[in-house]
Parts: C-alpha cells; structure tokens; sequence
C-alpha cells in the first residue's frame, strides 16, 4: 500500500451553523471557526472538515446549495473564507469543503432555468421525466418521506426527481455538460487553497435508467428508493473523471460519504487507485436499525455492534483505509447512542474514545464529541428544526405510535441531537451566541462544557488531547497507522479487545464495556501498560481485574 500524508491524521467536523456565533445573530459563523483554531490545534486535529456553508436557503441546513461559488452571508464572507484558509495553515490544519453533488437547491440558477424550460439545456442538468395519466413515473420514497417525485409547477404530466426534500432535485450526472461544470467548480475550490472534500450521499449520482417500479413495502404504495440504486451500475466512470480532472491534479485528500456500496466494488472506491482517498465507517452506526424508520430502530447490542466494528476493521486492511466515526451531524451524540444513559460519565465516554480512536483508520471527531456532549430533550416536535425528524416523527405517528413515543424515537434518532450549539463555557446560551440560538442550547450545558473540562485534569476534554497525542506519539503512530488489526478476547461476551501489530510490536486494546466489574484470563504477558482510563490496574498472575468501563492499552512482549 502506497504511503500518504493523510495516513496518520486525525479529523474534525464542523457543523458552522452551530460551532460559535461571533455576530449575535444566533448562528455560528467562519469567524467563529477561526476564533476556534487554536483550540482544535491543541486538541490535536489536522484535518478540518466543514458543513456546507454556501448560499443556501437552508431546508436542510447547507446540503440544498444555491451557489457554488459562494459563502451564505449567515456564515460570513469569501475573505472570511480565505482568511480561515490561511490561519488553518499557518496551524497545519488542511481543510475540506462539503461536496454536494447529487442535488442542488431548488432556488439554484440551473434548476430555475430549467423549471422555465424543461426541455431546453438546464432542464438536462437535472431529471425531468413524464409521468402516468398525472401520476408520478415510479413508486420510489425519498430518503425524507413521500415520493421522489414532484410535479413540475404549470405542466399536468411532468415531474422532477429528488431522492432527498423536493427542494432538492437531483443533477443529471449522464449528461457530459454538467458534469463539466462540477469539474471546474470542483477545481476551482482546490485553486483557491482548500485541501480536498468530504462528498456527500455520492452513491446517489448514478440512477438506474430503466425507471422500474417495484413492489410497495408499506402503507404509502411506495418502495425504498435504494431498490433502484441496487440495480445501477456505471458509477465508476463519473467518479473515476471527478478523480483524474480534479483531485489527482490537486493532490487533494477526500473522504466519501459511502452508503451501500457494493462489497466489490470497495477497492475501487478506496484502494490505491481509488476514487477517493478515504470513506467513512457507518456499518455500526445502523446495527439497530428496525424495518419501518426510527419508531422500529432497537437498542443498540454491544456483542452485534463490536462484531460490526470487528468485521468491518478485518474486510477493510487489505484494500485502504476507512474513517472512523462515533457520531456526526446526521446522527444522535455516541455518548448516548453507544452508552447505556445509566451508565453515562467519564468512563464509559472516555472507554468509548479509546476504542474507536485506536482502530485501523482516520478518526474524524464531531464537535463536542471531546467534552462528551449528549443527546437533548427537546419538548415538541415544533422545537426540532431537521427535515428527517419531522419526518420520522410523522410517520411514527402514522405507525400508531403516541406523540410521547414519537418523541421518544427522536430523542433516541434525532440529527438535531448532534446540531445542538456547542457548549464552550457555562454562560448564556453555553457561550455560543450573545443573541437568540438557532436550535435549543442543551439544557446540560452547565455541567458540560469546554471552558469546566480545560479547568479539569481528569475531564474527558483531557483525556481526548491525551488519546490523540498518544495515537500520534513518536512510539505508536506507526503502529496504529499501519499495524494490522486483530480481534481478541470475543468469547467474553462485554468486552471489548483488538491488538494492533507492527513487525516485533503490539499491543492489547481491552475494555470491559459495561457496568459491572469482569476478570478477564490473559493469554500473554505484557511488557508495559502504556495507556488507561482507570488510575489503577489490577493483575494479579494472568488475571486481569477489571472495573465497569475500564480499558487497558498494554504493549506485549512478542517472544
Ligand atoms: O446524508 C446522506 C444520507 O444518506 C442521509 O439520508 C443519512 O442517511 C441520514 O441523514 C441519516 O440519518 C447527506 C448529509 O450528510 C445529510 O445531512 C443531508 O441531509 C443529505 O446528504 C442530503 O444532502
């Protein structure tokens, strides 16, 4: 495997819109961003992603674009931009931009062009088809709820295609002119300075271009959208031209937002030649998942969701590397989604930390992840801001469910968990805006913050910084770049344990992951324990005593 750069790095997301609010007007901003450098510098980050922060009318949040070549005046200006750009270099922080090509908004200048003729050129760039006797082409559901379809304003038998909210239609990647357009926005961002991208939903961009229906899987008449992207084939020659025109040239670092790749195709997306230069984890994010949205998901089943992890560490070494993720901005916070809410604190969340940070790949942290931020009660559904949630709360509705079980899903489910403004101090509004927060400031912020953590030696703020250098440490960085990864100890049925191993080194990640104490039988001597979240650690011949969420990093001796 050729050696990069980006190998031994570790990355951030920001979601802009709740990092911090420098202008009073409830929205963070770039110059907040900026303000945060140095804190992401010590925290150990070097690699910076950002959610989209173009002009954007925002129904869902940055990811429907109005303009490529902009910055929302929410966020700030194009000199707030280059001036990010610069401080994150002077800090050898890279920075990537969101890349969201699968759809755009419904207010950009091509799709309103083609609303006015849908059957001149812009009405190419995007999917215009007829539909039956009034009726939508296909029974396909968007990823939001409610068919993919949306009938074109002034026509009685035309539609447009949207997987996601219908104001975000979807681009026409078969057609070589948008494409060309892609390419040289795509290339103009790299000549402005930024490093590479996060891309977003990009398995979406090829359609299966028989327009088939299929059967109905619930009450609506309508069938999973991914039924037709099942059957698409051909995505590589559009990724394989975004690679070769744009990111070869630049050199750029990209990281996928892959779901439902096809496992053969998993080299070709991230080997050495791949069309990107990483692709997030989410296998064990989804373990949970029931059949009909997140009224049905269940808990999440420590053995299920280690196995996950473990087979997807084991599938994925030969070919690349993957990012490793406990949350982001689609998701509930980790330290309530992987962690029993009885067993919340400082050790659960920091034995979560390890474990994921220690695996095979890139860590990306989500903003507030490192002060261990959780899941917030919000009151109504009218509290909620996100798209999805609305939706999932409709449907549980629908379902039969009560409102306060509907509720009770989107505590457990809701993106607005991870969207929540950051809690920096224990101030008004957690010191993220003097005026009134976009979305509710969680109710714990008091408790949790940045500005309590950095007064504690033994908070989880500490602990992260002391991961990350440990990952990163002369001694180990290797190691945990390139050392292969192993399972261990899976016969007991709560802990948590992989080695990793470089030639003549290795070591033993074990974490018993619940709580109740374990002894664990050690199968060989160890030289050094080298990292803990416990103060002390107790072995006694091979038996290795344990306490709940402890975990233990313990260089072997390899005879
Ligand atoms: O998400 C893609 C995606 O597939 C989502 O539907 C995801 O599965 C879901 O949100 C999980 O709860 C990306 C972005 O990350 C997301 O924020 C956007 O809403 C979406 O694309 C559309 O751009």
């Amino acid at each position: 495997m050729d050696r990069k750069w980006w190998h031994d790095r570790i990355g951030y997301q920001v979601y802009p819109k709740s990092f911090l609010d420098t202008d009073g007007d409830g929205i963070g901003d770039l110059k907040g961003i900026i303000r945060k450098l140095d804190y992401l510098q010590e925290l150990g980050i070097d690699i910076l992603w950002i959610s989209p922060v173009y002009p954007s009318p925002m129904v869902d949040n940055g990811y429907d674009i109005a303009d490529y070549y902009g910055i929302d005046s929410r966020f700030g200006t194009m000199e707030d931009m280059e001036l990010l750009l610069a401080e994150a270099k002077k800090r050898n922080i890279h920075v990537l931009m969101d890349l969201v090509v699968n759809h755009t908004s419904d207010q950009h200048e091509w799709f309103q062009k083609a609303l006015a003729d849908p059957d001149g050129e812009y009405g190419q760039y995007y999917y215009f088809k007829d539909g039956i006797d009034g009726r939508p082409p296909t029974n396909w559901r968007s990823y939001f709820g409610g068919s993919v379809w949306e009938k074109v304003p002034g026509y009685d038998n035309k539609f447009y295609l949207h997987l996601f909210a219908k104001e975000q239609p979807d681009l026409n990647w078969e057609n070589k002119a948008l494409r060309e357009e892609i390419y040289r926005m795509v290339n103009w961002w790299l000549d402005k300075g930024i490093d590479g991208f996060r891309i977003d939903a990009i398995i979406n961009i090829k359609k299966d271009l028989e327009w088939e229906s299929y059967p109905a899987d619930n009450t609506d008449g309508l069938c999973d959208v991914r039924n037709m992207l099942k059957k698409a084939t051909g995505i590589g020659k559009f990724l394989g031209e975004l690679r070769d025109r744009c990111f070869l040239p630049h050199g750029a670092f990209t990281v996928g937002e892959v779901f439902d790749l096809k496992e053969e195709e998993l080299a070709d997306f991230v080997g050495d030649n791949g069309y990107f230069s990483t692709m997030f984890a989410f296998e064990h994010v989804m373990v949970h998942y029931g059949e009909n949205g997140w009224y049905d998901n269940g808990e999440v089943q420590f053995v299920k969701w280690r196995d996950t992890i473990f087979k997807n560490q084991l599938k994925l070494q030969e070919i690349g590397f993957e990012s490793n993720i406990i949350e982001n901005h689609d998701e509930p916070r980790g330290a309530s989604h992987f962690i029993p809410e009885k067993d919340y604190g400082f050790y659960s969340v920091s034995a979560l930390a390890t474990l994921m940070i220690l695996l095979r790949g890139l860590p990306f942290l989500y903003q507030g992840q490192e002060i261990g931020m959780t899941n917030c009660p919000f009151s109504s559904i009218e509290e909620y801001d996100d798209i999805e949630t609305k939706d999932q709360y409709a449907l549980a509705i629908e379902s039969g469910c009560s409102e306060k079980e509907a509720l009770l899903a989107c505590y457990r489910q809701s993106r607005d968990n991870c969207r929540t403004p950051m809690q920096w101090d224990a101030s008004a509004n957690a010191g993220f805006t003097t005026g009134t927060p976009w979305l509710k400031v969680n109710p714990n912020y008091k408790e949790i913050n940045v500005l309590a953590q950095e007064q504690e030696y033994g908070s989880v703020l500490n602990f992260y910084r002391r991961l990350l250098a440990f990952r990163k440490s002369e001694e180990y960085r290797e190691l945990f770049t390139y050392g292969e990864f192993a399972p261990a100890y899976e016969e007991y049925d709560t802990v948590f344990a992989y080695y990793r191993t470089l030639g003549s080194k290795r070591v033993l990640v074990l974490c018993n992951y619940c709580a109740e104490p374990c002894s664990v039988k050690l199968k060989e001597t160890y030289e050094n324990v080298v990292f803990v979240n416990y103060p002390q650690v107790t072995c006694v011949g091979d038996m290795l005593t344990l306490e709940p969420y402890q975990v233990v990093v313990a260089e072997l001796s390899l005879a």
